[in-house]
């Protein structure tokens, strides 16, 4: 049996740009990077063309209010947190291809050329309206600028442009008893000019493209949003802000006015495209132009309409471009019960993580992947993260390679035992592990990360109860030591096995293993029973724990830190 890739597809695949107003927190890991870090890497290791595709969201609102409220710039803040997140991603494994960000010479060239291009083919409405001012300090209050009461759920701190409690989107002037976050002053109205998309003409485009074409294939919680957006509706937004932070419009009426950031931030995955093609030379064309090339968007729930309508009719509208195929948005995870906040600290960081659970990375992505919150909100809890690192990873993974590779140290010296005609049940073994490849594979593809990382611990369970059914060590005192040489040998292909099965999900794990049974990163697309992944007579490398325990008291130190 053999996991069939037709022919190697490409795959544009990006993670939402995080806003570079804060540092990273596994509430972010949890959404949109490790399922998506997941994605990529199993689409590499099944043979396909991949471009994992993210980078820093450096302008709107956000930005500016935290450069306020540091007392700084914008541009200190931007490459102050730039430089923290992209390295959280680094030191904690995510795979990206490029990460760039919307500051670069590129993306405002991009963004600019994607708005001029637009604009010429006569894609916006130009339109004169009221809004929210600021009359202390003479300025208009886009977004984030302005708090008050949403008027759908009566939550008193929604912002201009989002209500956090109810997901709603909003616009200032829909704000019951708005409040200006920068003066505290109440809101006056002014007259100004701005370039709208007229998201209403685009209707029958998105409920053919995505409510009729993707019934199937969207993750229901993401179906089920944009069904209740386009039954409400969809009116013209404006796509420029009287600001002084973000591109500026390029055009002659465009003074004293940006782009905005949702107009610009979706334009950065193409950016960072171009930029990542040009150091590698690609032909970044053919990732975002070419009809075989799927695009896929990992992104967390607040993020659905933007990638779901917004970006697609921009998309659209510019016509030379190819359509998201999915956009497999999660829930929100929350951490002990309560939302995570930056501003109660509220929150595991990572770079915190990293610094007191050293070279745990793997521990981490299994526990937000087993418990990701991938069709409805959930819970991270230190006490679920030790029980999962060590009933599962420790007890059931790691335990089964250890077991092995220790027998077959103490047996063989470390060399793959010649097994010789294998019984009936270590067939059925081998049969039942070769079709794991296959079984991951679809619950991958399906966007169902929970159910292919269970699968990937199955595997393992399947090689404990294998040795504890066949208890080796008991024949080999016994004198069967025909018998135990095909035990380990089938146990030793499990481990090969998992050792591959496991890269996208634990990479480091996998790369440990590897290391230890001496054998390359080997394409799923050969996995086949027929061509076992241990040679016979191979020699291992000696082991060592690949997991280990965390204390309760390791658990108690992170509880309290949180309760500061
Ligand atoms: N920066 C929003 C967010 O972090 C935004 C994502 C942009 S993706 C193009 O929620
Ligand atoms: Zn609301």
């Amino acid at each position: 049996m053999k996991l069939i890739v037709e022919s190697k597809k490409r795959y544009t695949i990006t993670s939402a740009l995080p806003y570079t107003n804060g540092r990273l927190h596994i509430g972010h890991l949890a959404g949109a990077y490790i399922p998506a870090d997941i994605y990529a890497r199993f689409k590499r290791i099944t043979d396909n063309d991949v471009a994992y595709i993210c980078g820093s969201d450096e302008h709107g609102v956000a930005i500016s209010i935290r450069a306020k409220k540091e007392n700084k710039t914008p541009k200190e803040i931007i490459d102050k947190y730039h430089a923290l997140i992209k390295k959280s991603f680094e030191d904690f494994g995510i795979s990206f291809d490029n990460y760039s960000r919307t500051s670069s010479k590129i993306h405002h060239e991009t963004a600019s050329e994607f708005f001029q291009f637009l604009n010429k083919k006569n894609c916006f409405e130009i339109k004169n309206s009221k809004q929210l001012y600021d009359p202390v300090e003479n300025q208009f209050l886009a977004d984030r600028f302005v708090e008050g009461e949403c008027p759908h759920c009566g939550f008193e701190h929604a912002y201009g442009d989002q209500c956090e409690n109810c997901g709603s989107s909003l616009s200032p002037e829909q704000l019951i008893n708005p409040i200006s976050k920068i003066s505290g002053a109440k809101p006056v109205e002014k007259e100004t000019t701005h370039w709208y998309l007229p998201l209403g003409e685009y209707e029958n485009f998105i409920k053919t493209w995505f409510l009729k074409d993707k019934k199937d294939s969207a993750k229901s919680n993401v179906y089920g949003q944009v069904k209740s957006w386009i039954d409400q509706g969809l009116e013209s937004r404006a796509i420029t802000r009287d600001l002084d932070w973000g591109i500026p419009v390029p055009h002659k009426d465009g003074d004293g006015k940006v782009l905005y950031v949702w107009f610009d931030a979706p334009i950065g995955y193409i950016s960072s495209t171009k930029e990542w093609a040009k150091n590698d030379n690609k032909d970044w064309e053919l990732y975002w132009k070419d009809k075989n090339t799927k695009l896929i968007h990992f992104i967390g729930k607040d993020n659905i309409v933007f990638h779901c309508i917004i970006f697609p009719i921009i998309l659209k509208a510019h016509g030379g471009y190819i359509l998201p195929e999915n956009i497999p948005a999660n829930e929100f995870l929350n951490l002990e019960g309560e939302k995570f906040s930056t501003s109660k600290n509220w929150a595991i960081w990572i770079d915190e993580f990293l610094n007191d659970f050293p070279g745990m990375q793997d521990s981490l992505r299994y526990t937000l992947t087993v418990n990701a919150p991938e069709t409805k909100d959930n819970d991270f809890t230190w006490k679920d993260f030790q029980a999962r690192n060590n009933n599962e990873l420790v007890a059931i993974f790691g335990n089964f390679i250890n077991r092995v590779f220790v027998l077959t140290h103490k047996y063989y010296d470390g060399f793959v035992p010649e097994s010789g005609d294998l019984d009936t049940v270590d067939t059925e073994i081998l049969k039942r592990a070769y079709k794991m490849p296959i079984l991951i594979s679809e619950a991958l593809d399906n966007y169902k990360f929970r159910q292919a990382i269970n699968l990937l611990i199955d595997l393992s369970r399947l090689g404990n109860k294998y040795l504890a059914e066949e208890e080796p060590w008991k024949l080999y005192k016994l004198g069967n030591i025909e018998r135990v040489k095909k035990i380990m040998y089938v146990s030793l292909q499990l481990c090969g096995l998992l050792s591959l099965l496991s890269e996208p999900f634990l990479p480091n794990a996998s790369k440990k293993i590897r290391q230890i049974l001496n054998i390359k990163e080997t394409k799923w697309t050969e996995l086949t029973f027929s061509n076992p992944v241990l040679k016979e007579k191979k020699q291992i490398n000696k082991p060592y724990l690949i997991f280990r325990k965390i204390e309760d008291e390791e658990i108690k130190n992170q509880i309290n830190k949180l309760n500061c």
